[in-house]
């Protein structure tokens, strides 16, 4: 007889723990961190500059950039005035709970309200590895299809919140905006979906209300 042991359920269980220590800490920093998930190019930069643009004057942003290895974002968001630290996975496709702390503890949080995490661009590693926020934001946007909450489940289950971004974009591309919030809710009843366009503007109002909701509602919790 020889044993199976499971070394990646130890890997997701240790990293739990490690996401559990950092929640509570960011608790009592009272810094409200955001993991911004999404495939690459569905629009995660384009909407955290919009996204940044309507809170700055309220909160003291953060902003982590998380790539294999590059540095394009990171540019783009030192340009707005916020703080921001660019994060080299050198090679993995996700943060991990360890990762993501080691980050903020090196940006520094003491003078921060709001940090968000720019996870690495995929819909499999990031969704499997909880990094201790408060909120999982996820992107999907027009051109990807209404069908990938069907093919990538564990992103659309873990998530509290969907963004269907570049909706500039429908009258070209067939996605079912119905369609793809009834699957999406078969999966997680409580997600929250705001459709919008980060390229125009159009309907990212509701999205920072619910934001600034939540942030508020945890602030006091
Ligand atoms: N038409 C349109 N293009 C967008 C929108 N949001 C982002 N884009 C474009 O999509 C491309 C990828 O965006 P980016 O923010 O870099 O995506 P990321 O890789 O997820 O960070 C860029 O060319 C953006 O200008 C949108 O709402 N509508
Ligand atoms: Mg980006």
């Amino acid at each position: 007889m020889y044993e199976i042991y499971e070394t990646k359920e130890r890997i997701t269980a240790d990293n739990d723990k490690e996401a559990e220590k950092s929640r509570a800490y960011l608790k009592e920093k009272n810094v409200f961190l955001i993991n911004l998930m999404g495939s690459p190019g569905c629009g995660k930069t384009t909407t955290l500059v919009r996204t940044i643009n309507a809170l700055k004057d309220q909160y003291r942003i953060g902003v982590m950039e998380a790539d294999v290895d590059s540095d394009v974002d990171a540019e783009t968001i030192h340009q707005l005035g916020v703080k921001v630290i660019q994060l080299h996975s050198g090679g993995l496709c996700h943060m991990d709970a360890d990762m993501t702390a080691r980050g903020y503890m090196r940006m520094g949080i003491d003078d921060l309200d709001v940090v968000i995490l720019e996870n690495i661009g995929n819909l499999v590693c990031p969704a499997e590895f909880d990094v201790g926020a408060a909120k999982k934001v996820m992107i999907l946007s027009v051109p990807e299809g209404d069908d990938k909450p069907l093919k990538y489940p564990l992103m659309f289950e873990v998530s509290d919140c969907l963004l269907i971004n570049k909706i500039d974009t429908k009258a070209i591309f067939d996605f079912n905006e119905d369609l793809c919030a009834e699957r999406v809710h078969k999966l997680n009843p409580d997600m929250e979906i705001f459709a919008l366009s980060s390229k125009t503007g159009e309907g990212f109002d509701a999205w920072i209300e619910w934001l600034k909701q939540e942030i508020e509602e945890w602030r006091k919790a």
